[in-house]
């Protein structure tokens, strides 16, 4: 590798070296960017890999979620499940997968930090060729905790101390933020390793495209109404400039186009939602994705809050989201603050 190209190994050993991470933390890192080279693979066989359409047998699968399981969530969280099991560095996982967090076996020795993720979030997308992507969140198994349950995952997004997805597009891009910037890997797919092709990625604190579900419009709360109305408005409404509208309906997607390029990302409370707290989840997408972003110079907020100070209560829990551009996600919780 020529010497200007950085690895995701080399990265991870140098902020080691210079004190940002410890040596399990780094570990694990490696490992998961393992399992996303693995998942990488599987998603990139599509049809010819005989892992596409719905798990289970012909009534299909339901996750915890009581949503259709497709073959590749299931197969994706098995990737990730064996590949974090005997390396020492966890606790524990818990996963949007399964109802339950898991302690790391008996078998194995265990360490101090608990993992979180989405294994394939997006999965609806994954029959008709669209991105995809896998979201995780890493936090501190609580001290004195040698079996860790549910309730020690409970941590806000504030206490992580890495995050990070992999998007599995044109590109493999591996996005990490270990609580020092947001960095971009991109996996050289000959050598099979991630190189680092964009260091301190900034979010434009302006911008003019957004993205959010417009089907669901007639569902949303009064402060999402107006916003909404007034970036439709364009030129000649109150914002005064026209704006584009994107929705790829996998998150990891559409968060990356904004770390890329500026933008705002809203899943919205709305009537079909508001029972359980919003569409997207806290401890596995929210607040990873909150923390790249601020990470990256954005802001990310439930319009009333910010994403990252929302103390948990449940590991499914669900949460509204508006993440991205910072001007933008503080226009949208000015709508909100008048509204209430
Ligand atoms: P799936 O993993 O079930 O496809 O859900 C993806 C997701 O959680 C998130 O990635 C998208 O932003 C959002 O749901 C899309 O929701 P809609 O399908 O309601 O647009």
């Amino acid at each position: 590798m020529s010497p200007d190209r950085i690895s995701l190994t080399r990265y991870l050993i140098e902020e080691q070296r210079a004190g940002r991470i410890g040596p399990d933390l780094r570990l694990l890192i490696e490992v998961v960017a393992r399992a996303c080279k693995s998942i990488s693979v599987a998603v990139g066989k599509g049809a010819l890999g005989g892992v596409l359409g719905d798990a289970g047998t012909d009534g299909g699968s339901i996750n915890v979620q009581g949503e259709a399981q497709k073959k590749l969530d299931v197969l994706s969280n098995e990737i990730l499940l064996e590949a974090n099991a005997w390396g020492g560095h966890l606790a524990g996982l818990a996963s949007e997968e399964m109802e339950h967090s898991q302690p790391i076996p008996d078998v194995y020795p265990r360490g101090n930090y608990l993992l979180l993720f989405d294994p394939l979030d997006g999965s609806s997308n994954i029959d008709v060729n669209v991105s995809v992507g896998t979201i995780f969140s890493v936090l501190r198994c609580p001290e004195g905790v040698t079996s860790p349950a549910d309730e020690h995952f409970l941590q806000p997004g504030t206490a992580q101390v890495a995050a990070g997805y992999c998007v599995y597009g044109p590109s493999t891009v591996l996005v990490l933020t270990v609580g020092h910037g947001t960095h971009f890997f991109t996996l050289d797919r000959e050598l099979g390793s991630f190189v680092l092709t964009q260091r301190e990625v900034r979010i434009p604190e302006d911008t003019q495209e957004f993205a959010i579900n417009a089907s669901n419009q007639r569902h949303w709360e009064a402060p999402v109404q107006r916003y909404v109305a007034d970036l439709l408005a364009g030129k000649t409404g109150p914002r005064g400039k026209d704006f584009n509208m994107r929705w790829v309906a996998s998150m990891v997607a559409d968060v990356h186009r904004i770390l890329t390029r500026g933008g705002v990302f809203m899943y919205p409370l709305d009537a079909k939602c508001v029972a359980k707290g919003g569409r997207l989840r806290l401890m596995y997408e929210a607040n990873p994705m909150a923390l790249l972003v601020e990470q990256a110079g954005g802001a990310a907020s439930t319009g009333r809050g910010r994403i990252l100070e929302v103390a948990p209560t449940q590991l499914h829990q669900r949460v509204p989201v508006f993440l991205g551009s910072k001007h933008e996600v503080e226009a949208a919780g000015r709508y909100h603050a008048e509204a209430s």
